[in-house]
């Protein structure tokens, strides 16, 4: 049975991760840490510490404490807040996963952090993006997402550390609203649809870029970490996607269950510029082939669940 510490676990990811974990390896078996606190089940049904990841030795302190073995690190901060702050964004993105990737070949853990889309930049093949291919990112968060791999990878390679991730595209869920991401956008097109029938959306028509249903992540999460290691090529990171969308593809969508849902643009040239760097479709075959990876939601069944949830 695995132990397990999460970093950034009020996050958007991780306050979902948390309790699915909890779910499958039991509630004493999965510490929470964030450097906040707050009301919700994570830090009030089960174990829970506050952490500031770029403080090596606390991370250290707790995952020897809690006699953890395995270390999902998700605190960061997201592609369109770290280009307002690229210092800052360095400085917790790039010191946070040093600590935990030190603290991992210290105590001997299995570890785990997720690239993104992000990963890859304007020269990077646009459709049907390889796992391997060129990454020349334009973003700081494309820079601390390509260093990020290159050295979970060296952490492996150089150290044994069993360091495993996944490239996610953007990430749509009902529970915790992402913050500071590009791909933002689709996740507030379903609330606003339910308050108003209308969304003004600051991505602009025809960007398409990758989205996953949540549950679909957390189990690629899971099934990753429970792979085996023999069966893989790549470690860090795998191409993993559900759907290529664009605002007006989830506003037809939409429209299936709220006729009246209406679209229109103001778009950010901040936001649109990061879009439009990325690519429009990943190609996730070496995730299938090597651990078996398969999103059980499309943009038709997720459009549906996630209209019944945020209703
Ligand atoms: C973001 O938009 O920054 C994230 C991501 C795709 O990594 N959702």
């Amino acid at each position: 049975m695995k132990k397990i510490l999460l970093t950034g676990a009020l996050g958007q990811i991780g306050s979902e991760l948390t309790m699915k974990l909890r779910e499958v390896y039991g509630t004493d078996n999965v510490i929470a840490t964030d450097i906040r606190e707050s009301d919700s089940e994570v830090v009030k049904g089960g174990p829970f510490e506050i952490l500031d990841v770029t403080d090596a030795q606390k991370m250290h302190d707790l995952t020897k404490k809690h006699d953890a073995d395995t270390i999902i690190h998700l605190a960061a901060l997201l592609s369109a807040t770290a280009e307002k702050k690229p210092l800052l964004a360095w400085n917790i993105n790039m010191g946070g996963l040093v600590n935990a990737l030190e603290t991992a070949r210290e105590l001997g853990c299995q570890f785990f952090t997720p690239s993104s889309i992000g990963a890859f930049g304007p020269s990077t093949p646009k459709d049907a993006t390889p796992q391997d291919t060129i990454q020349r990112p334009t973003t700081m968060y494309g820079v601390n997402k390509v260093s990020g791999e290159l050295l979970s990878d060296y952490y492996y390679s150089r150290f044994g550390v069993d360091t495993r991730g996944l490239r996610f595209p953007g990430l749509i869920s009902y529970v915790t609203q992402p913050g500071g991401g590009t791909t933002d956008y689709a996740v507030e097109i379903y609330y606003e649809a339910v308050k108003k029938a209308a969304y003004t959306s600051y991505i602009g028509e025809g960007t398409y870029m990758d989205m996953m249903y949540m549950p679909d992540a957390l189990n690629a999460v899971i099934d990753l970490m429970e792979a085996d290691p023999a069966k893989l090529k790549h470690r860090n990171s795998f191409n993993v996607t559900a759907m290529s969308i664009a605002p007006e593809t989830i506003t037809e969508e939409i429209r299936k269950h709220i006729p009246e849902f209406e679209l229109s643009y103001d778009v950010d040239p901040v936001r649109q510029g990061i879009a439009e760097s990325w690519p429009n479709a990943i190609d996730a075959s070496a995730a299938s082939e090597e651990w078996g990876f398969k999103a059980e939601y499309d943009l038709a069944k997720m459009t549906k669940d996630m209209l019944d949830k945020v209703k």
